[in-house]
């Protein structure tokens, strides 16, 4: 799963993509569109400390999300150049997107707009993205209605798609956004591939002053279960510290949870996603599995042969075992199951895939 970290310049994309990373990109260096930014970061979760504990693997292995920093994409609105062909096809390759938003003064780095408005910003990020699906959704409905009346193999399908890029097309004239068109799951799938922007779930950061953290300062526009407060420099300040020295400065902060962790969870939670275990004698490893997928996705997740050789699933929940103690207790009372290839995996499951291959 890839997330697209994009904003209007100057908003602190950079330095956002810095803080979720601990990484030391340069904010001044302009990156070009074949060198991005891209980071893998861990997604936490106290489940592997007890199983890390439990099993006493040589290695543990968290779940990841990756992130890719696409700069450039509104250059435009504080005028510069137009967003470039490969820098857009970036995001469609990602999962969902983070909206930077500029809510910091600067003195040194002024807002090129002039004054801080995060809503402003949102709505113009917003018209771009909208901008850029409606003229894909245009080229190819015109090549669709001429193509449409000569009998080809694809005419049947073809009538299917057209029929729905063109409820999409009026969405879009009408400022709506692609999220909110229903589409079948045929639909959906035959428009997949065009990777439209406005049909990714989003999240909202809004970079603010350090004076900020900890006040009620999220504009009532932005959805609040899809949008985050903090201060990207201080975060990415943050990010280099040791662990054990990082706590301390947290408190005295006032800041409960690093921003990683917080744009991780929220990740997770828009792209709708649960995590389920695997181990062997050398490694525990978490990884993350779309909420609704079965066995049989579980062992397409970790190796293609698994699912191909697929025979049963061992399944015990990691809070089971935890509660139970051992996997002996657990067996007695029930929790250790086997499973099919149509189970429907659970949050925290620990999976063992008995395959043939
Ligand atoms: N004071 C302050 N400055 C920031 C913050 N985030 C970014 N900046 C500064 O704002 C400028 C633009 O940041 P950058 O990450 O390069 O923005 P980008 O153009 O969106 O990638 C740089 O000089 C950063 O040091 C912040 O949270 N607080
Ligand atoms: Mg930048």
């Amino acid at each position: 799963m890839k997330l697209a970290i994009i904003g209007l310049p100057q908003s602190g994309v950079t330095t956002v993509f810095n803080a979720l990373t601990g990484r030391h990109a340069d904010p001044h260096a302009y990156t070009k569109p074949d060198e991005l930014n891209l980071a893998v970061v861990k997604v936490p979760d106290p489940r592997l400390d007890f199983l890390s504990e439990h099993y006493q693997p040589d290695k543990v292995v968290h779940a990841a999300i990756e992130y890719v920093e696409v700069p450039g994409l509104f250059a435009a609105t504080t005028g510069g150049a137009s967003a470039d062909a490969g820098a857009t096809a970036t995001v469609r390759d990602c999962d969902a997107t983070v909206k930077v938003l500029r809510a910091f003064h600067a003195p040194d780095a002024p807002n090129p707009r002039g004054d801080n408005d995060p809503v402003r910003d949102l709505r113009d990020i917003d018209d771009e993205l909208l901008t850029l699906d409606l003229a894909i959704i245009e080229k190819r409905v015109n090549r669709l209605r001429k193509d449409i009346h000569k009998p080809t193999p694809e005419q049947e399908q073809n009538k299917v798609e057209l029929a729905a890029l063109e409820r999409c097309l009026a969405a879009l004239e009408e400022g709506q956004e692609l999220r909110d068109v229903h589409l079948s799951d045929r639909e959906e799938k035959l428009l997949r591939g065009y990777g439209f922007l406005t049909i990714q779930p989003c999240i909202h950061v809004l970079n603010i002053d350090e004076s900020d953290i900890g006040g009620d300062i999220v504009p009532p526009d932005l959805p609040a279960d899809r949008s985050l407060a903090f201060c990207a420099e201080l975060e990415s300040e943050l990010g280099e510290l040791d662990p054990d020295d990082r706590d301390e400065f947290l408190q005295d902060l006032g800041i409960d949870e690093l921003a990683r962790d917080r744009l991780v969870r929220m990740s997770y939670r828009i792209l709708d996603l649960i995590t389920f275990f695997t181990h062997n004698k050398s490694e525990v490893r978490a990884w993350a599995l779309e909420k609704g997928a079965t066995a049989l996705d579980a062992a397409e997740t970790i190796h293609s042969d698994m699912a191909r050789g697929f025979i049963r699933a061992e399944v015990v929940n990691a809070d089971d075992l935890q509660q139970d103690g051992s996997e002996r207790e657990a067996r007695a009372r029930g929790h250790i199951k086997t499973e099919g290839r149509d189970y429907v995996v659970r949050d925290g499951d620990i999976i063992t895939i008995r395959f043939n291959v």
